[in-house]
């Protein structure tokens, strides 16, 4: 059974093609500073939006169907979200996916044992359905937010019983990454937050989330899982406050509860820009603290002050994003397009155009990042910006041989510092366009 059978295997043609299914930058293996674009580049499908999300919004129901010839909510629906799954994959050349357990199979809202059997059924289904293939799962995660029971939170609940379901799925989440040698797992905290601070013991369900985080890698390690473990920090939406507010927030957290060994970042584009950043800021900020894990690449409304999940195709965005992922030597995870088709965009053809613009925009923002590398006018100028470090008073104080009183004494002596030098902001930036429209 095939389902994509009006769109071809998709090649790239180059940037002169006309053919709508075809890659104008995208080239698997053309080489760029040194490693393939395929390398640089390792793209995953989001299951809840492609294979699940059909459309609905708090207006309207679908306008996509989804069903693939099932009745929703059945483990043959789940089976056949699987098959067309991996054409779509196959059709782009794709290699992973990412998935929420709720998304690969349908719970039981009465028995989570029953919701684990199909989680096992359907995960052997994938085993069995991309061997012979190189699609792999990138990471897994668990809904933590969508049932009832986690109105309050999850690992943030007032419920211990709650809690203990949180633990119990992040526990199979956790194994079926295990099973389908998955590169991470990810925490995002979907209701771990606040409507108001009046209800709110922040103390205890800031250490709740800690002891699940602990739990959970403890346990991760104990059953073998060498994979990363991510949090993915988003700063409201669903909730008015979400405690993972930023990269700095998560991190220092982290850093609180001593897993920041086995934790890293996954940085969702449109989450930076609702955090009020860029996602180059959030990106730095991880790549200066080593906490360069994943990206879920998509791209906001900026007029918006909500998760619209847009496809990336502004390339000034991507060109900046894999610039500070080239110069960190890479991500450890993928990109993961947690991006939707816009809701009139509602065919089969649309999953993939969409795709085919979001991996051509990551594929120029990489091939532009490389050339302002090269090019080397942004770089020598940061360097020579920063040059009264390496030398004289700055070396000194940089290794810790300056007290507080000879900077004192050295600012005596010189009465006056000199000017500190422009920082050529739109020089810089014209240096970026010069690379872009570089005709
Ligand atoms: C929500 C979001 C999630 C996570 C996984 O904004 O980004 O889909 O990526 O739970
Ligand atoms: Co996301």
């Amino acid at each position: 059974m095939s389902y994509f059978d009006n769109v071809p295997v998709v090649k790239f043609e180059g940037r002169d093609s006309k053919n709508p299914f075809a890659f104008k930058y995208y080239d698997p293996k053309r080489v760029i500073l040194g490693k393939t674009m395929e390398e640089h580049l390792p793209f995953a499908m989001a299951w809840w939006h492609n294979m699940c999300a059909n459309g609905v919004d708090m207006f309207g129901v679908g306008t996509a169907d989804k069903s693939f010839g099932c009745v929703p909510g059945t483990m043959e629906h789940a089976r056949a979200k699987v098959d067309a799954g991996i054409e779509f994959m196959s059709k782009l050349g794709i290699k992973y996916f990412c998935f929420h357990d709720v998304d690969i199979v349908p719970e039981d809202p009465d028995d989570i044992n029953e919701t684990n059997r199909r989680l096992d059924e359907i995960t052997d289904y994938i085993l069995e359905k991309t061997k012979g293939t190189d699609i792999r799962c990138l990471w897994t995660t668990c809904n933590m937010f969508g049932n009832p029971r986690y109105m309050n939170g999850a690992g943030s609940s007032n419920s211990a019983d709650v809690f203990c379901f949180a633990a119990a799925q992040a526990k199979k989440g956790i194994e079926n990454a295990v099973k389908l040698g998955a590169k991470a797992y990810v925490f995002w905290g979907g209701r771990e937050g606040y409507e108001t601070l009046l209800n709110t013991d922040m103390k205890l369900e800031e250490e709740n989330i800690a002891k699940l985080f602990t739990l959970c890698r403890d346990y991760g390690r104990k059953i073998g899982f060498t994979g990363d473990f991510y949090v993915e920090p988003k700063p409201k939406e669903p909730m008015k406050h979400q405690y993972d507010f930023d990269a700095a927030t998560a991190i220092g957290f982290l850093r609180k509860y001593g897993l920041e060994k086995d934790f890293k970042m996954n940085i969702e584009a449109n989450h930076a820009t609702l955090a009020g950043h860029t996602l180059q800021h959030e990106l730095r900020v991880c790549a200066v603290n080593d906490m360069m894990g994943s990206v879920d690449a998509n791209q906001g409304a900026m007029l918006l002050g909500w998760d619209t999940d847009q496809f990336p195709t502004n390339v000034y965005d991507t060109t900046l994003a894999m610039y500070e992922i080239l110069k960190a030597g890479g991500l450890r995870g993928g990109f993961n397009f947690d991006s939707k088709c816009r809701r009139p965009s509602n065919t089969f053809e649309d999953m993939f155009y969409s795709y085919i613009a979001g991996m051509d925009t990551l594929a120029l923002g990489l091939i532009k990042a490389a050339e302002i590398i090269e090019d080397g006018r942004i770089d020598s100028f940061v360097k020579e910006r920063y040059s009264s470090w390496e030398t004289g008073v700055g070396a000194k104080i940089r290794s810790g041989e300056f007290t507080l009183e000879d900077c004192a004494a050295y600012a005596a002596e010189l009465k006056k510092p000199e000017n500190p030098g422009s920082g050529r902001q739109e020089y810089l930036e014209n240096i970026v366009n010069n690379v872009l429209f570089h005709s």
